[in-house]
């Protein structure tokens, strides 16, 4: 694409540039007001910012005026962050940071009884856990199309998945096994949301406890969970889940059948070499062990056969209260199959029409077109190429795929459009490369900056992808903001894809985490509340708390188990907004915001006694704690609410006891 400078451009030039400005503006201006804008400060402006006509453009197909709205959500993970952020699709504003692993004060996670009961979910062998490493997000599918009810998130270091509710945007659940000990393939849904997979990364002994490294072979196993979402109650079932256990390769990215592959599940894995390291023991590094084979091996798992045995008497087992198909039972049953892919793959991807899967190594310059149909075909007739040491059959991968394209140093994840293209991350040479699927060519590439991982189109994953957009989510960002000191913010790209051409249109900083993946939904898709309602909603189980406060009936009980508060929180003030307590006593608040008003939000904060809440319009919240310091501490209102917001605090007494 050729960068025209402004002062090239010509009286005749601006004219049309103006004029393409008003086609592609956001908001459509009549024309008459045009021609009264002074052309030359358009012009000026261009001049001294340096712009190209590119530039304009896309500085065009991104901005939002006051007040308007953007056309997407995308859901990134934060990685390490243990976060997820929302980002609105095309001005790649942050509009929200949901909290799900790791506490907030902000948003009051965490702090509180509601919000740390849901953390304590998350603990691992009674160890409870304030981080995460959150991959890949999975928005609810009703039909293969994302619904906007919900997102899933997973955890990579600790095997845990969590539940976000879209109808006000808050974690709702964490759920773990302690079979696993970590976790990669996860999450992905299935068409209709009735299960949420998670499988494991890397081997080690299932259910926890002690096995030899040199026992790896024996005694060490991946896994693959399936677990069960209950919709109407809006959270994970676990006693209706189940797992397969798989050989001890280290399982990567998994996806969903939809369409014609629905009830069939993928996942992609390395280190068929089962190597595990030992530098200092005399064994090669397990990089390099992980990276002898050309080939390693797509699992291929028929859900709605495993759904089925995992049903019957004697067919499984339970490990660590999860009911496992041992590895013997699923090859007797035929539940899985494997059929080799290109060296140490990461992304697979099932094409829109759930025909395909593409499939690219990280080692290898293509992406791997499979046939579903062909794949069915050889599982059917019981073609295989032998099986491997665990006695899975191996499909042969000649048979199995539709064809190759070549596509550059790295490819990593591929994403679709509406125009049956698809569109693949290539990490070594920081590109995105687009290629159609029907003739596996080659169409064009778009250099990002840079080292791009994932890569997400709108509505990407789902059956019908709308185009448009494209965000590279990149890892590194070098070069591309002002410092901030050796740790930089990611820097996510937002490329558009209608025109023939990827168009770069804009560099988002984003240091809030590492998103690993993302998903982009139409934002009318969503239909998140303003307001709790009744006021006194408990926003973990989404029902009016048993110790909802009305307006009124504020008091202070002293009972056996301790100082009971019921305060409401209203413009300008906290009721009662004297609090005594002896020295030694356990304290419960109960406060709910009585307020009806959207954006009516109060904060309440008992300083020194790390004491913190978010009270959203209509939210209730309890707080627990011992007043183990007698003294004089102050509690106000941490939200900019009003006019008198300063005046909205109070006295919390506590006397020696
Ligand atoms: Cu960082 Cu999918 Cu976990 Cu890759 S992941 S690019
Ligand atoms: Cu309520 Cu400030």
């Amino acid at each position: 694409m050729s960068f025209t400078r402004i002062d090239a451009l010509g009286a005749s030039g601006l004219a049309v540039l103006l004029a393409a400005a008003v086609g592609v503006g956001c908001s459509p201006r009549p024309t008459g007001q045009v021609s009264s804008t002074p052309a030359g400060s358009i012009a000026n402006l261009m001049k001294e910012r340096g712009l190209s006509e590119a530039d304009v453009s896309a500085a065009l197909q991104t901005y939002m005026p006051t007040g308007k709205k953007d056309e997407y959500y995308t859901f990134a993970s934060g990685g390490h962050g243990g976060n997820m952020i929302v980002i609105g699709v095309p001005s790649m504003r942050i509009l929200k940071d949901v909290r799900v692993f790791t506490p907030e004060p902000w948003q009051g996670y965490g702090y509180g009884d509601q919000s740390n009961q849901i953390l304590k979910q998350g603990s691992r062998f009674g160890k409870e856990m304030t981080w995460g490493d959150m991959h890949h997000p999975a928005l609810s599918e009703t039909g293969g199309d994302y619904d906007g009810e919900f997102v899933f998130v997973n955890d990579k270091a600790n095997a845990r998945i969590a539940v976000v509710d879209l109808h006000d945007f808050v974690t709702k659940q964490i759920v773990t096994s302690e079979l696993i000990q970590s976790d990669h393939g996860a999450t992905f849904v299935t068409p209709n949301t009735e299960y949420v997979i998670e499988a494991s990364q890397y081997p080690a002994p299932l259910g926890g406890g002690y096995a030899p490294i040199e026992d790896y072979k024996d005694k060490y196993r991946g896994a693959v969970i399936f677990w069960k979402f209950d919709r109407e109650k809006g959270r994970i079932d676990p006693d209706r889940s189940f797992a397969m256990e798989l050989p001890p390769y280290m399982q990567d990215l998994a996806d969903a059948g939809k369409l014609g592959s629905e009830g069939w599940i993928f996942i992609n894995s390395f280190n068929t070499e089962m190597s595990y390291g030992g530098t200092l023991e005399g064994n090669p590094p397990l990089e390099s062990g992980a990276s002898q084979n050309d080939m390693d091996y797509m699992h291929i798992i028929d859900l709605k056969s495993a759904e089925k045995v995992a049903a019957e008497e004697g067919k499984t087992k339970k490990i660590a209260g999860m009911k496992v198909i041992p590895l013997d039972i699923a090859n007797e049953e035929g539940l899985l199959h494997f059929v080799g892919e290109p060296k140490s793959p990461h992304g697979i991807c099932v094409t829109p029409d759930g025909k395909d899967l593409v499939v690219s190594g990280k080692l290898d310059t293509h992406a791997t077109v499979y046939s579903f149909e062909k794949i069915k075909g050889l599982i059917d007739a019981k073609k295989y190429d032998g099986k491997d040491a665990y006695g899975v059959p191996i499909l042969p991968f000649k048979d199995s795929i539709r064809g190759q394209v070549e596509l550059g140093l790295g490819p990593l994840h591929t994403q679709f459009d509406n125009k049956g293209n698809a569109y693949t991350s290539v990490f070594i040479e920081s590109t995105v490369a687009k290629w159609s699927l029907k003739d596996l060519k080659l169409l064009g590439k778009q250099k990002v900056h840079y080292n791009v991982g994932h890569i997400v189109t709108a509505e990407g994953d789902t059956v019908s992808p709308d185009g448009r957009y494209l965000i590279s989510i990149n890892k590194w960002a070098i070069d591309r903001f002002a410092k901030v000191g050796p740790l930089l913010p990611q820097n996510l790209q937002l490329i558009g894809i209608d025109g023939e051409q990827m168009q770069l249109l804009y560099d988002m900083p984003l240091p809030l985490g590492e998103p690993h993946y993302a998903q982009m939904i139409k934002a009318d898709k969503l239909d998140p509340i303003d307001i709790y309602k009744p006021a006194g909603i408990d926003v973990f189980t989404g029902e009016k708390s048993e110790f909802a406060v009305k307006a009124k009936e504020e008091r202070i009980e002293r009972k056996p188990d301790g100082v009971h508060v019921y305060m409401t929180a209203v413009r300008s003030h906290f009721t009662p907004d004297i609090v005594r307590v002896k020295k030694g006593d356990t304290v419960h608040l109960h406060i709910t915001n009585v307020e009806q008003a959207i954006d009516a939000t109060h904060g309440f904060t008992i300083g020194s006694y790390n004491v913190h809440a978010s009270l959203e319009p209509g939210k209730h919240v309890d707080i627990t704690f011992v007043a183990d310091r007698e003294g004089i501490f102050p509690f106000y209102c941490t939200e900019f609410c009003s006019a008198l917001h300063l005046e909205m605090a109070g006295y919390f007494l506590v006397e020696p006891g």
